[in-house]
Formats: structure tokens, C-alpha cells, sequence
């Protein structure tokens, strides 16, 4: 049986997945493709998610290989961040 934290993993890798295939980039999402997974998948986390602005200035944070588009090690730094702030958010309840 698969736990919670393992469906969780499988959970990151699909929702990298679900954008980037539609999209025809398998292995990495454009800067339109991250801002249709904010909208869709973290609407609640970002203070302003449905600003294009905010796909852009995620997409120059973490785009270390500058190659304009976010590769799957590049989301993971990306989802390190949201998760980091969560983390923080949860003591201060
Ligand atoms: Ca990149």
C-alpha cells in the first residue's frame, strides 16, 4: 500500500506532468505552463496567483540553467520554496 507521503511524491511528479505534456514538454514547463499550474494547483498558497507576474518572477528564481523554461529539478527548488512557507505558516497558527 502506498502511504500518504509516497502518494504525495507521485502527486508532485503528476501535477509537473499534467502542464507539461499538454503543452508538448515533457521533461519542463514554459512560463505560461507554471502560470496555469499556479491557478490551478496553488491558489490559495500565493498572495496574488492569477497575476502573470508571479509565473515570471518564479520562472527567473529558479530557471538556474536560464534556458526559459522550468525542468523538473527546477520545480522541486520551486516547490522546496512553497513548502518551506507552509512550514513557517504552520507555527505561526
Ligand atoms: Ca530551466
Amino acid at each position: 500500500m502506498v502511504t500518504q507521503f509516497e502518494a504525495s511524491i507521485n502527486c508532485i511528479v503528476d501535477v509537473f506532468h499534467n502542464v507539461s505534456l499538454q503543452a508538448g514538454h515533457p521533461h519542463a514547463l514554459s512560463r505560461k505552463g507554471l502560470e496555469t499550474l499556479i491557478k490551478k494547483e496553488v491558489p490559495e498558497l500565493l498572495t496574488d496567483p492569477k497575476n502573470p507576474k508571479t509565473a515570471e518572477d518564479f520562472m527567473k528564481e529558479v530557471d538556474s540553467n536560464k534556458d526559459g523554461m522550468m525542468n523538473f529539478e527546477e520545480f522541486l527548488f520551486w516547490i522546496t520554496r512553497l513548502a518551506v512557507d507552509a512550514h513557517d505558516a504552520s507555527h505561526k497558527e
